[in-house]
């Protein structure tokens, strides 16, 4: 078995003690952190089937969440690299009643490394929280959103309608993203952008940030 494919192996099994040292093994190794990276996110789309498939439950999604987190962990210092700050500030949060956080923690971590100054306001977010975080740093350039469940789409929309219709609004960019978003969800609530994963969120951003 390749480094790569035990690494999905171990967190798709959740093993989080062991993560760590194998990533460790494989930059030394020399492979390339995106791929490293990759294997961990196509681990999460088995372990998603899965669930889907009734071979596991939410305690397993779980279990394999805090093995990826790990490995990211390690992964973090050789992915993130741009010098913080510089390109202005970004807003970012999982929208309400909704608990997923890797992939948001990606695309912040991304962000960050472009050189963005990050205020993450983690998971389960409301709008009002949203939007009092765009008054309490009138600086923001971009806020970012992130849903990953079909029925937290509604808070989504509902989130991007209150900064659509904050004073502010002119003065900073919307992004959106997630598993189920779409381009022409995305569109249809009023977001500037949507990208499909962090790399090109990073990249999105800092071609907002431009045109600000
Ligand atoms: C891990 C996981 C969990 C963990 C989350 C732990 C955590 N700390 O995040 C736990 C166990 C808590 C969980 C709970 C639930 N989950 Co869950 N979960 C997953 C799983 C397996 C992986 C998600 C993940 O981390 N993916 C890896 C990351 C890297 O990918 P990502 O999040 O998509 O992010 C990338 C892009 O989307 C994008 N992106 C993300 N955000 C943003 C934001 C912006 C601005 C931009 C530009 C881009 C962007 O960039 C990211 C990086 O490339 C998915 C399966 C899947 N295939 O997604 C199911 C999944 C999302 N869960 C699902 C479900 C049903 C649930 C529960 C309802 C289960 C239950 N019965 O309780 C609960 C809901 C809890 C809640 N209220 O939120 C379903 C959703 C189905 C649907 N139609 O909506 C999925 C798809 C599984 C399935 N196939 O059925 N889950």
């Amino acid at each position: 078995m390749s480094k790569l494919q035990e690494i999905a192996d171990v967190v798709i099994n959740g093993k989080a003690k062991l993560i760590g040292g194998l990533v460790q093994e494989a930059l030394d190794e020399g492979n390339d952190p995106s791929a490293i990276l990759n294997s961990m996110i196509d681990a999460m789309g088995v372990v998603g089937e899965r669930f889907k498939n009734n071979e596991i439950f939410v305690p397993e999604m779980l279990v394999a969440a805090r093995a990826m987190k790990k490995g990211v962990e390690v992964l973090k210092p050789h992915l993130a690299s741009g010098s913080a700050g510089a390109a202005g500030k970004v807003i970012i949060g999982t929208v309400a009643g909704d608990l997923h956080d890797i992939g948001k923690n990606l695309v912040a971590m991304m962000i960050e490394s472009a050189g963005f100054e990050v205020i993450d306001l983690g998971v389960d977010v409301s709008s009002d929280k949203f939007i009092e975080a765009v008054r309490s740093n009138p600086d923001t350039k971009i806020v970012a959103c992130s849903a990953l469940l079909t029925t937290t789409m509604p808070a989504l929309r509902d989130t991007v309608a209150a900064l659509n219709a904050a004073d502010f609004r002119s003065k900073i960019k919307v992004m959106v993203g997630g598993a189920p978003i779409t381009q022409e969800f995305a569109d249809e609530i009023g977001a500037d952008a949507y990208t499909p994963d962090a790399a090109s969120a990073a990249a999105k951003a800092k071609e907002l940030a431009a045109a600000c």
